[in-house]
């Protein structure tokens, strides 16, 4: 806990990737860290004077004990700080919809004021949503959307993560043959959307022609589950030449069974910089991978919520506004053809990490 605190600190003062523009360097952690257990989570003031005070915001992340999500948290506690927001963070039990059901209902009963989830099911938390919005609760979605909420904040474009994640099969393959993709779980609306998003883009374009998708396989983001898929691909397809992994809980397993494994196959995808290194550069199974910034995704969440909640955007595609971060947004299109429901803000673009720059981000995120 004390060395994330310390990177995040360090994340925030050096500030260089256009994610940190508009944020504030608070000197230390506005908020409790992001709670470990799942029924862990920062106390609401109202619950002592029986008064509701201010605004109170929550965060549903897909699940506890997987970091990348525990920063997005820290990006989401600082945004609220900032703008004297109370902000509880509360992790489902499991990965399942209907543990995020459960922490979607408790919210409504405390009377939060704002829920982002970032989901596990495409459809199956649209009855809480609604039960949601219909008090006035403001939902929006991060990470992964699902049916019924106000805007989806997407880290980047599906578009321009399918273009990284097939370009950098192209080029680890020397241009043809096999690879395989080693995803999350199999309902999470994300992963599935960026799959759907390379399919397009690779039947769109001949350069991808002599490429054989062989097949996609699930480690639904567990370290032991993702090492083992990524054993049986080894085992299963001789030919294999990369896997893709796009999920940081995937790659860093796909990574270090390829490694372990002594097995000339390289690793492609998303990965956190703080957990890649020795994995990540020339040499390794994987000369670089890819990521955005976790912090802002959790904090442009909470400037979103804020806009809904002031009234500057109904979330409706196509409509402009000025955040409480000074930056402006353009509220972007659903895709149902991906799977993606509601209308969008997207956060920025995907971000080369190489052996030229990871540690300089592992020590930030
Ligand atoms: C994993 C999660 C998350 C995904 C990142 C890249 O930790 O599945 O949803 O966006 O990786």
């Amino acid at each position: 806990m004390k060395r994330r605190i310390a990177l995040m600190l360090a994340f925030v003062m050096i500030m260089s990737l256009t994610a940190c523009s508009g944020k504030k360097d608070s000197g230390e952690q506005p908020a409790d860290a992001p709670a470990k257990a799942p029924a862990e989570e920062a106390q609401d003031p109202s619950e002592e004077t029986g008064e509701k005070e201010g605004l109170t915001f929550a965060i549903v992340p897909k699940q506890a004990g997987n970091e990348y999500h525990e920063v997005i948290a820290t990006g989401f506690n600082e945004a609220c700080a900032e703008l004297g927001i109370t902000p509880i963070v509360q992790y489902p039990e499991d990965t399942s919809a209907e543990a995020q059901s459960t922490v979607i209902n408790n919210l409504i009963a405390q009377k939060v004021d704002g829920i982002a989830i970032g989901a596990n099911d495409p459809e199956a938390l649209e009855g809480a949503i609604k039960t949601a919005r219909d008090q006035g609760i403001v939902v929006v979605t991060f990470d992964s959307d699902t049916k019924g909420s106000q805007v989806f904040v997407n880290q980047a474009s599906n578009e321009a993560v399918a273009q990284v994640l097939v370009d950098s099969i192209l080029d680890m393959t020397g241009g043809e043959g096999e690879f395989a993709v080693l995803s999350a779980t199999s309902t999470a609306t994300n992963q599935n959307a960026w799959i759907a998003a390379m399919e397009n883009l690779i039947a769109s374009d001949d350069k991808y022609a002599k490429l054989e998708w062989v097949t996609t396989v699930y480690g639904d983001d567990e370290d032991q589950k993702s090492y083992d898929e990524t054993e049986s691909l080894m085992t299963n397809y001789p030919d294999l030449k990369v896997i893709c992994s796009p999920t940081c809980v995937g790659y860093l397993a796909a990574c270090k069974a390829v490694m372990n494994a002594n097995s000339e196959i390289k690793v492609a995808g998303l990965g956190m910089p703080s957990w890649s290194l020795g994995y990540v550069g020339e040499g390794t199974c994987s000369e670089y991978m890819y990521l955005w910034n976790p912090v802002e995704i959790g904090s442009t969440t909470v400037y979103t919520m804020k806009a809904l909640k002031d009234g500057l955007t109904t979330g409706a595609e196509g409509e402009s506004y000025t955040a409480d971060n000074g930056k402006e947004y353009t509220v972007t299109p659903s895709d149902e053809s991906l799977g993606i429901y509601s209308t969008q803000v997207i956060v920025g673009d995907p971000f080369r990490f190489d052996g030229s720059n990871i540690d300089e981000w592992a020590a930030k995120f």
